[in-house]
């Protein structure tokens, strides 16, 4: 997993609301909408028990520490779909004490292994890289207009990877799993297919032909890992890799075909995860 840079997010707050219109430009569903998608409730139920949902985001000094502007952006998200959401002015075990001391709903809260929100009701835990590959893989269903039966390229068969191909098998998806590894790749496959009884899950190696693939879900910690010879006008992408695996003239051949972020709607489908 990539550790951001507060190069990489410190634009993303005041940026809210242009991007919730790129995404309903591009797949007719707003931040909200296409994290219920995700999590498969309806926009509504959730707008009408977000506004009383309270989350703290508490920041965590542990490992490499704290990442500036990562807590108050996660907060910015929130607050922007519509949740009641602070930021702890206290870090560690001190701002998940004061959660639960002032009755907070959830805590939202990252090391540098894991990006988890817990329901302090509820007890469930979502995890950031799951909903995160959930949620990309629902947005390129909504772009296709149905990925049902239709062929998508995963590149990445990582944690964010694998959830994302769970989530297109779930749509229905017909799926191809490449990866710098071709054993992670081939394993993927083996769990995908006696999990979801799928018999449509090919493992291609770095040096197969993929030319031929409209649909591509990126999932890499790399960037460039779609090189431009595999784009055209038509081919769509939903890359949660962080950096992008697409290079500037990709995103130029790619245009409104592209949906890709850094925590936007990985934060979005937690906070709906954790509230369903
Ligand atoms: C959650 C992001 C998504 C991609 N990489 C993950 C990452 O950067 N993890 C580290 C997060 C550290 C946060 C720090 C803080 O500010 O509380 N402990």
């Amino acid at each position: 997993m990539t550790r951001l840079k507060n190069s990489d997010i410190c634009d993303i707050s005041f940026n809210l609301c242009r991007y919730n219109r790129e995404l309903i430009s591009k797949t007719g569903q707003s931040l909200l909408g296409i994290a219920c998608h995700a999590c498969g409730v309806e926009e509504l139920k959730i707008k009408q028990k977000l506004d009383s949902f309270c989350v703290h985001v508490v920041p965590v000094t542990t490992g490499l520490g704290v990442i500036s502007n990562f807590s108050e952006t996660v907060c910015a998200i929130l607050k922007f779909l519509g949740f009641i959401a602070l930021v702890s002015d206290k870090p560690d075990a001190s701002g998940i004490t004061s959660a639960f001391e002032n009755k907070a709903d959830a805590i939202m809260m990252a090391d540098d292994k894991r990006f988890v929100g817990i329901n302090l009701n509820t007890k469930s835990v979502v995890d950031n890289s799951e909903m995160t590959g959930q949620v990309f893989a629902s947005a390129m269903d909504l772009m296709a207009d149905g990925i049902n039966q239709k062929d998508v390229l995963v590149i990445g068969c990582g944690s964010v990877g694998e959830a994302a191909a769970r989530k297109l098998l779930s749509f229905n998806a017909k799926l191809s799993l490449i990866d710098i590894n071709y054993n992670t790749a081939q394993l993927l496959a083996k769990k995908l297919s006696r999990a979801e009884q799928k018999d449509k899950i090919i493992v291609l190696k770095q040096e197969d032909n993929i030319l031929s693939y409209k649909y591509i879900l990126e999932a890499t910690p790399s960037e460039n890992t779609i090189t431009d010879s595999l784009l055209s006008e038509l081919t769509v992408v939903a890359s949660p890799g962080v950096p992008l695996g697409v290079s500037a003239k990709g995103c130029k051949i790619l245009n409104d075909h592209l949906i890709h972020d850094k925590l936007e709607l990985g934060v979005a489908a937690m906070a709906v995860a954790l509230l369903k």
